[in-house]
């Protein structure tokens, strides 16, 4: 057989991260289907050319084990047979319906939506959401981000992001950006900061990771102990009056009442507790009191960990009381162009002059607080488990794992055969699709158009709708179309509504807005179907591959109009509708992604979302846990003696985007590590397997010897132990998976975010 030759380059990004690093790829091998060479995008406004070593495995996930190729249901002894696609949307229509009938819409769950590359599939389930009259939804952000946007929301009113690439001060704290990312060009800005002696960085992390390596001040808290750390250096701010005073009266408000809380602190006591000398906290403190411009950036070491919410609030404390807000290297506002969160809104023209005020939200049988719209992840088994007549009774999962990525895996998989109907959109048959009653397979994202929201840049904002590299995988669909079948089998949408719309098209895009707008005045049901309605008629214009884009039309009309200064700035002025048209059009043409929103410092004041802009620092909910680092310790556990972090991001993870453990062909996989010192106590040598205990499991697991844990700590990677048929029939697992030991109910007190980071562990040799 002939090797077809490589064909050109072609633009798409990275979906193994948040960053989605613009990528150009050549594909083709044998069956056409490959991807044979992978290179950074210059042309990428957000990425300039630079990607990290992951994205050169992405044909891992393309060419993934267990892709599906058709729909499956399970049958009652567990197994699956392969269905039709009518049979699967009949019978999956016809259940959705039932349910809603007898419990109500709000007795069904909806998980996921998205993973880091692949967030247009999310508009079309909301339409079946919609006609399901679902109520509760749930996703990732709700098991790390909830507590950190609720703490912005509370200041801020708007969302903002670190300017890392100007700031003179970068601090981290529980976030390793070396491996992790998070910001454009990670890596080079990294080595800029380590290399120039006027900017410097300080790191928080019991762990010496790539980043604190390369720190100023590499602030080691023993695991757990940040709130007192930070809670310290904003005592040292008030007492050695390193607060910005004149800056704080003009632009904050609550000073106040935070003031004398702050003055209290203990500083050399907490610094007892965090483990940290007193000495390094209040020059750490001296550090960003006395630079021109900080950045902060908070991620799982903290957000996954006792008192995350309250070290959410003491964080921003530091940077805003040295007012680091809204100038060149501090925090801005960005400007989203569809907001992952309700804390961040569209440009100052239009955000509100009045407070934010929310109606709060609480779930239907635990009670927790809904955040973002979201329940928090580690209340989903008890949301289920129980006779509560308000239990969920049905979910749909699309593009999650939650069966593997969230805590206690066991009580997971054992809500899910509790329910009455679970359904998951994957492409592959993930752990949780092995749980459910249906799985239909959707196109990878090399065979759609597809794009994500997290458009974080500043001041010029970047989204970019990636193009089809593939057809679809025989037996696979677009979410687009699978929600488009699911809602017309219910009989919600059909021809009849599509038909005025196609005869528009035929007279052009003026003509189909028109008509796009009259249609849903005279039915406004169809405005919850708005995705499936531009699908079904815009989406058929558009070249092959490309439909599932036709929602981004809905956007860029919305955005625009939401956002006038903004995008005018970007070029997307003038008569509306006209602008947003052009921004569609420039989406689907610019394969490189677009500017789509230019902002500036100004416009991140006008962001704030309280009286005056100003920034509110006092939260009261949160003083009465501050006060409590006085007087309560950690937990501890005398039988589990070591403290385990489960989920470290390493070269070799993806969440569990790529299932194949041949992307990772160096070095070992899936390893615990653990201190030089703990080993040889333990007797256990380098590449031994121990068996690693908590309170909700065992695993066997070999041991890596590293010098960047500290004493009593353990760190497992996150995302792996996966199986997998492989192309042999072969099941191959590699590695461990991390909540088959996390315990669900070890959460925050208000925000419900896991404690990942702070397992109690125990680690014993094998014969
Ligand atoms: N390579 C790779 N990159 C990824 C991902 C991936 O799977 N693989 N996933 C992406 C996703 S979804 C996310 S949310 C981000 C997460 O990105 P990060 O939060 O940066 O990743 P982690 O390695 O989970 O945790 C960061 C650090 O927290 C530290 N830590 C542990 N305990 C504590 C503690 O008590 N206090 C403090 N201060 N630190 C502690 C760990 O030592 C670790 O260095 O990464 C993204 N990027
Ligand atoms: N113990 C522990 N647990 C953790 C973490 C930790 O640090 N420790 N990290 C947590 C974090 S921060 C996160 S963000 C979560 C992530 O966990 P999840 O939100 O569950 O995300 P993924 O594991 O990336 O799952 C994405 C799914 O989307 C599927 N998929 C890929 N492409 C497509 C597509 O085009 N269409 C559809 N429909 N599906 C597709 C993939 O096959 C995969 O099953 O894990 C969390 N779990
Ligand atoms: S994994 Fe690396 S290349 Fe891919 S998006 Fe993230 S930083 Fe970019
Ligand atoms: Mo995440």
């Amino acid at each position: 057989m002939s090797h077809a030759q490589p064909e050109a380059w072609k633009k798409t990004a990275c979906i193994l991260c948040s960053l989605n690093c613009g990528l150009e790829v050549q594909t083709g091998g044998e069956d056409g289907r490959q991807i044979l060479k992978i290179r950074g995008d210059d042309d990428h406004p957000g990425s300039q050319g630079y990607v990290c070593e992951k994205s050169q495995r992405m044909n891992y996930y393309q060419n993934g084990a267990d892709r599906l190729t058709s729909p499956m249901r399970r049958r009652p002894d567990g197994s699956y047979e392969a269905i039709p696609w009518d049979t699967a949307i009949r019978e999956i229509a016809a259940k959705f319906k039932q349910i809603k009938s007898q419990y109500g819409g709000e007795s069904i769950l909806y998980y996921g939506g998205g993973g880091q590359g692949n967030h247009l599939g999310g508009a079309y389930a909301d339409c079946l959401l919609k006609a399901v009259g679902n109520k509760y939804r749930s996703n990732a952000l709700a098991q790390e981000k909830t507590g950190e946007f609720w703490v912005g929301g509370k200041m801020f009113g708007s969302g903002n992001h670190g300017d890392f690439e100007h700031a003179e001060v970068s601090v981290f704290v529980g976030k390793n950006p070396w491996q992790s990312h998070g910001f454009a060009r990670t890596r080079v800005l990294l080595r800029e900061i380590e290399n120039d002696p006027k900017r410097k960085m300080i790191v928080l992390d019991p762990r010496r990771s790539e980043t604190a390596r390369m720190a100023d001040y590499h602030l080691a808290v023993k695991p757990g102990t940040d709130a007192w750390c930070l809670a310290a250096m904003a005592g040292v701010m008030v007492q050695e009056g390193l607060v910005k005073r004149d800056w704080v009266a003009a632009h904050t408000s609550g000073f106040e009442q935070i003031e004398p809380v702050l003055k209290a602190i203990p500083v050399a006591d907490y610094a007892k507790v965090c483990g940290v000398d007193e000495s390094l906290i209040r020059e750490a403190a001296r550090c960003i009191a006395a630079a021109e411009s900080v950045s902060v950036f908070e991620d799982l070491g903290v957000q996954m960990n006792v008192h995350s919410t309250l070290v959410s609030y003491l964080q921003r404390l530091l940077w805003v009381l040295t007012g680091n807000y809204g100038r060149r290297g501090t925090a801005n506002a960005f400007v989203p162009f569809l907001s992952l969160s309700k804390a961040s809104k569209g440009d100052s023209n239009t955000s509100s002059k009045t407070p934010v005020k929310r109606v709060e939200r609480r779930s239907p049988v635990t009670n927790s607080k809904i955040i973002i719209g979201l329940i928090p992840c580690n209340v989903i088994p008890e949301e289920i488990l129980t006779d509560h007549p308000k239990r969920f009774r049905a979910m749909l999962v699309q593009s999650g794992n939650p069966v593997h990525s969230l805590a206690d895996s066991q009580r997971m998989r054992e809500a899910f055969r509790a329910l009455e109907l679970s359904v998951v959109v994957d492409v592959a048959m993930t752990e949780t699709a092995r749980q459910a009653d249906y799985v239909l397979p959707a196109s990878s994202q090399f065979e759609k158009a597809e794009a994500t929201f997290f458009n974080l840049e500043f001041p010029r904002n970047v989204f970019q709708v990636r193009q089809p590299l593939f057809n679809p995988l025989p037996g696979t669909l677009s979410e687009a179309e699978i929600y488009a079948r699911l809602l017309e089998a219910m009989g919600e949408i059909g021809e009849m509504d599509y038909l005025p719309l196609r005869l528009a098209l035929k007279l052009g895009r003026q003509a189909f807005t028109a008509a796009f707008f009259a249609a849903v005045a005279i039915k406004p049901k169809l405005m919850n179907y708005a995705p499936i309605l531009i699908y079904r008629t815009l989406g058929q214009t558009l070249p092959q591959g490309m439909e599932q884009a036709s929602v981004t039309w809905a956007l860029s009309l919305l955005f625009v109009q939401g956002n006038r200064q903004s995008s005018a700035r970007a070029g997307f002025g003038g008569l509306l509708p006209l602008a947003g048209n052009r921004l569609f059009d420039a989406i689907l043409n610019t394969p490189s992604g677009v500017v789509f929103a230019e902002t500036n410092h100004e416009e991140s004041w006008k962001a704030i979302g309280y009286p005056g802009h100003r920034i509110n620092l006092h939260i009261p909910e949160l003083l009465p846990e501050l006060a409590k680092l006085a007087s309560e310790g950690l937990p501890r556990d005398t039988d589990y003696p070591f403290i385990l972090a489960a989920g470290e991001r390493r070269s070799d993870t993806s969440n569990t985007t790529v299932r194949n453990t041949g992307w990772h062909r160096k070095g070992r996989y899936g390893t615990l590590r653990m201190n030089p010192s703990d080993a040889e106590a333990l007797g256990c040598k380098d590449g031994e397997q121990v068996m690693l205990s908590t309170r909700r499991g065992s695993v066997v697991v070999p041991v890596e010897i590293s010098e960047m844990l500290p004493r009593g700590s353990l760190s497992l990677p996150n995302g792996q132990g996966l199986d997998y048929v492989d192309a042999d029939g072969k099941t191959v697992r590699m590695g461990v998976a991390p909540n088959e030991l996390t315990d669900c109910t070890r959460r925050d007190f208000l925000a419900g975010t896991p404690w990942h980071k702070y397992v109690a562990a125990r680690v014993e040799r094998v014969a």
